[in-house]
């Protein structure tokens, strides 16, 4: 119990061709696009983390502070459950809700789940040293792999939090919830932390930020096709842009090739053209109105037990009772 335990998926497919495969797909489609969880490897992970400490932004340090004030009333109303933490990343806002497990007594025991191994093992490390009270286990897997074994771990808080609902098409975040109400067992908990609309200027700060560590994070995904795919690609000519799409209410991050240039990924081999200017869609980033999310999740299998948001109004962490 005093070793941090990971347990590992054991995906039918090699990583690499899955990524290969994920990029050409993805490359010759129309608006080109990448799939964003192909951004979270050990560098990756690192620069969201250090994303999530830039000034401008806000969606972290607020959510962490909604979590901060709410934590112990969020304990009294799901009780001793255990707690699943979906992209636990570094687990940092989880210490607010294991404080308030702990401190109501019982044993705590604490799932966190992430697909990258190296920040999986760092937050696993963190949590042993700040909580040894905590049984853990972290699991090393995409989301959707985590469904078929929570009917096991109930009665169970599942917390997805810092807005990573926001990421995923609208679809996709429908099938998504539909599928985590079906596994989970009734009585059961969703703890889910949401971003909402807000002024443009302050969205668009938020995914521009000044030292740049947003664009160094864009551009990593293109470090890792050169390091795993062999790709060659030019990365001086590569640069990040991201812009707030009122008509669709979310943030649209992109990287844009500066010049031409072509570049062939490793396997399949296919030769990939990009002209100058050209634009490589990397992420959605949604933002959300209470008003019309909240009906959304109850159609899909939800109770919405409470919300707690902070004084601007601009995040806010619903708490839904399966
Ligand atoms: C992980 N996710 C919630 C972040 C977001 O805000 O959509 C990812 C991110 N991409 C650029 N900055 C942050």
């Amino acid at each position: 119990r005093r070793t941090p335990t990971i347990v590992q998926s054991s995906p039918g497919l090699d990583p690499i061709v899955d990524f290969a495969r994920s990029c050409v797909r993805g490359l010759y489609a129309d608006p080109r696009t990448l799939e964003s969880r192909f951004l979270y490897d050990a560098q990756g992970s690192a620069l969201f983390e250090e994303i999530t400490r830039q000034p401008e932004y806000y969606l972290t340090r607020t959510e962490a502070a909604i979590l901060a004030a709410h934590a112990a009333e969020i304990r009294e109303l799901t009780g001793p459950t255990r707690i699943l933490e979906l992209g636990s990343g570094s687990s940092l806002k989880t210490d607010h809700l294991l404080k308030a497990w702990l401190e109501r007594g019982g044993p705590t025991r604490y799932y966190p789940v992430d697909v990258s191994s190296a920040a999986l093992s760092a937050a696993c490390a963190g949590i042993r040293s700040r909580f040894p009270a905590v049984e853990m286990v972290g699991i090393q897997c995409q989301y959707r792999e985590v469904f078929p074994l929570l009917a096991q771990l109930s009665p169970v808080l599942v917390a997805f939090l810092g807005s990573s609902i926001g990421n995923f098409a609208p679809p996709e975040m429908l099938a998504f919830v539909r599928t985590l109400a079906a596994a989970l067992r009734p009585g059961d908990f969703f703890l889910l932390g949401v971003d909402l609309v807000k002024e443009r200027s302050i969205l668009e700060a938020a995914y521009n930020d000044q030292a740049g560590v947003t664009a160094r994070f864009t551009r990593n995904l293109f470090v890792r096709m050169n390091r795993e795919l062999d790709a060659g690609i030019d990365l001086d000519a590569i640069e990040h842009a991201a812009w707030y799409r009122q008509d669709q209410e979310l943030v649209e991050i992109s990287a844009r090739f500066t010049r031409e240039q072509s570049f062939r990924l490793t396997p399949p081999g296919r030769v990939i053209t990009m002209g100058q200017g050209d634009l490589v869609r990397t992420e959605i980033s949604r933002k959300f109105r209470m008003e019309r999310v909240i009906p959304e999740l109850e159609g899909c299998g939800f109770a919405a037990e409470r919300v707690f948001t902070d004084s601007q109004r601009w995040f806010a962490l619903l708490l839904l009772r399966r």
